[in-house]
């Protein structure tokens, strides 16, 4: 599905709106600014990256929750031009990867994803299921809910701001790979729609050789459809990857991590893929890491406005 030469697109996304704690909405810049995309040249990838995403302020009080959900509109929004943006891409068979922000913006790239090729196989790495709706999450964090987004878990009234999100997403079109906190209205819902997900218990009883080519079995048995590949790096341990806003003992390790995006690849079937939730990156913080200031979070989160992407 992709074009020659092999093309990526790099989508930064330093937004953290769809949960509370700063820090997500650095990760795109620390990747960004540690040579992602000279290592991405190195392989032989043509490289397209514009800067990351602007950002506009958009402020609390006209953002007030909608029931549970917290930011709504601002996570609408810049999803909504995340989708557009990844859309793009998958459309000129450019691979699309973007970094997040939060899990979010998974509405957004897996919208775009779809829009292009609607019966894509979506791979979810995580250690978390990210599929509560508006009435079984606890936490009200819209990055714990995209997946129940796409697949129209909940009826959007045309005046929510959500209504834009094609439910188009079929049960049997995801399979997960990494869980071990799931809350218990996720697991009800996972069990109510028959969807597949792996958990550390099946990584740890069949290897993760194993373990993706059950996953793409059941997702993609013919080996045909594209795959969108939305990898939140809390699926990896944390003494792999601690810098994430919410780290669960006993995950991935640096080589299954690995092996995942690997195998993935090399179906030849990958179109878009997202790396998600990472913060900094230890030990290159500090020494190699130029800070960027003026776009939200670390400590001067308090003070920055609170971003959201105004144009692709
Ligand atoms: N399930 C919890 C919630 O709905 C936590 C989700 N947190 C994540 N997901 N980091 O990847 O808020
Ligand atoms: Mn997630
Ligand atoms: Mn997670
Ligand atoms: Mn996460």
């Amino acid at each position: 599905f992709l074009q020659e030469p092999k093309t990526v697109a790099i989508v930064g996304c330093p937004f953290s709106g769809g949960q509370p704690k700063p820090g997500v909405d650095h990760g795109p810049i620390h990747l960004i600014n540690a040579g992602l995309a000279k290592q991405l040249e190195a392989l032989g990838w043509k490289v397209e990256f514009g800067g990351h995403h602007q950002f506009e302020e958009i402020s609390a009080e006209n953002d007030p929750a909608i029931g549970k959900l917290k930011n709504p509109r601002l996570v609408s929004k810049v999803s909504k031009a995340v989708a557009d943006t990844v859309g793009g891409h998958v459309q000129q068979g450019t691979l699309a990867l973007t970094l997040g922000g939060d899990h979010s913006l998974a509405m957004g790239t897996i919208s775009g994803t779809l829009s292009k090729y609607p019966d894509a196989a979506v791979i979810w790495v995580d250690a978390h299921a990210d599929i509560n709706t508006s009435e079984t999450t606890e936490s009200g964090n819209i990055h714990g809910m995209p997946v129940s987004f796409l697949l129209g878990l909940e009826k959007q009234e045309e005046s929510s701001p959500f209504a834009w999100v094609a439910p188009i997403l079929k049960p049997n079109k995801i399979v997960y790979i990494g869980l071990r906190d799931v809350d218990a209205g996720e697991k009800k819902i996972l069990k109510e729609n028959g969807i597949k997900a792996f958990s550390m218990h099946e990584v740890d009883k069949y290897g993760i050789g194993k373990v993706v080519d059950m996953a793409l079995d059941h997702v993609n048995p013919d080996r045909d459809l594209p795959i969108h590949l939305s990898f939140d790096v809390d699926a990896l341990d944390p003494s792999v990857a601690p810098s994430t806003g919410t780290p669960v003992r006993g995950g991935l390790t640096f080589r299954e991590g690995h092996y995942i995006c690997e195998a993935i690849y090399e179906t030849g079937l990958l179109v878009a893929v997202d790396l998600m939730e990472p913060e900094l990156i230890p030990p290159y913080s500090s020494d190699t890491v130029t800070p960027v200031r003026g776009l939200g979070g670390g400590s001067a989160h308090n003070s920055s406005p609170r971003p959201y992407l105004i144009s692709p």
